[in-house]
């Protein structure tokens, strides 16, 4: 491929005369914004120790009071993009939340698009749109762009969930607010069990549900279950993963952002192949030994590690005895519909 012409080689004149007028010749940069094959990436293979993040957000829990944090958050920020743009990946924003017992994160509902994937603790929950979804350890919860949603917590001890958002995409793309709004009245809790049995809906007299988010909260004890019961059933399958979906549409549970759950079984190594979205990796029990690109992490449980697009990642479990469980987010549901979806062998 050519060397483009610099903007050192334009005369100093003539490159005032077009800044003046808010122009700029495209052929110094071409490369940079086009480079060949391989897209440029600032997301960088980062592993982020839940030993490391722990003892920091309790500190955060004595040195800053709920009111004055609303949400009690340590950002999982990724270097490559900047500390200070707070984002994991490109379109990915990942957070450790912090609630203590008796305290209240008030109602709000923005743009982006959130999940939480809850760490430790009991006695916690999260109200969406009047639903009130009870927080145990591995439970995925959603609040989906424009559900209002608030926090609570019954309970004695610590309560921390990863919150997984769209937040850096939406923020680019200018539409990312909030909107402050009074404590909801608790309208139903657990509904998530209309659809806890695979291949059947709820379709009362007839009508089947058009709610665009039925499902906010997959438990883990479900999820875990049906992740064992795919490894006992089918040995032969290449990997035991689940995807979180949206039981009436059978779509990704949310538009920008996807996310699965993997089973290692004991003694598995696993080749993902290089595919365009960046991928998030989360332990939620077990031990998993991570290969991204010349990088290697070893996770422990609550562990979470992020990859860049365009590379492939290799997961072997750590136990021989022991399968081992991870929760995946990745960019996957906004590279298929821009159509710049790739799997490269
Ligand atoms: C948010 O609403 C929550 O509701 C957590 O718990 C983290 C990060 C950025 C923007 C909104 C929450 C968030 C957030």
């Amino acid at each position: 491929m050519e060397a483009l012409g610099r903007l050192e080689d334009l005369p100093e004149d003539y490159r005032v005369e077009l800044a003046a007028r808010n122009l700029v010749p495209l052929w110094p940069s071409l490369r940079a914004v086009l480079p060949p094959g391989v897209p440029a990436r600032r997301t960088q293979a980062i592993c982020w120790p839940y030993a490391d993040i722990r003892p920091l957000l309790l500190q955060a829990g004595e040195l800053t009071p709920i009111e004055k944090a609303e949400r009690r958050v340590l950002v999982l920020a990724n270097p490559g993009h900047g500390l200070e743009k707070m984002q994991a990946s490109a379109s990915i924003y990942l957070g450790m939340q912090l609630l203590l017992p008796g305290e209240w994160a008030p109602a709000h509902r923005h743009t982006p698009n959130a999940v939480r994937m809850i760490v430790e603790g009991e006695g916690a929950y999260t109200t969406v749109a009047g639903e009130k979804c009870v927080m145990s350890r591995g439970d995925l919860i959603l609040t989906p762009t424009g559900l209002w949603h608030e926090h609570g917590h019954e309970g004695e001890n610590p309560v921390v969930w990863l919150d997984v958002l769209d937040l850096p995409l939406l923020y680019y793309l200018e539409a990312s607010y909030v909107t402050e709004g009074r404590a909801q009245t608790v309208a139903n809790t657990a509904a998530e069990r209309a659809y806890q049995r695979g291949g059947v809906v709820p379709s009362p007299l007839f009508a089947r549900g058009a709610k665009p988010f039925p499902m906010l909260r997959y438990p883990w004890v479900e999820v875990r279950a049906a992740l064992c019961a795919l490894a006992d059933s089918q040995p032969e399958i290449e990997a035991v993963q689940l995807a979180y979906i949206n039981p009436e549409t059978g779509a990704d549970c949310q538009a920008i952002l996807g996310y699965s759950a993997l089973l290692l079984r004991p003694g598995e190594t696993l080749a993902l192949p290089a595919r365009s979205p960046a991928l998030v990796m989360h332990q939620i029990e077990g031990g998993t030994e991570v290969a991204i690109a010349d990088q290697r992490f070893t996770l422990a449980e609550a562990d979470t590690c992020c990859a860049p697009g365009y590379v492939g990642v290799t997961l072997a479990n750590r136990s021989s005895e022991q399968p081992a469980f991870l929760f995946l987010a990745d960019e996957s549901p906004l590279h298929k519909k821009l159509g710049i979806y790739e799997t490269r062998a």
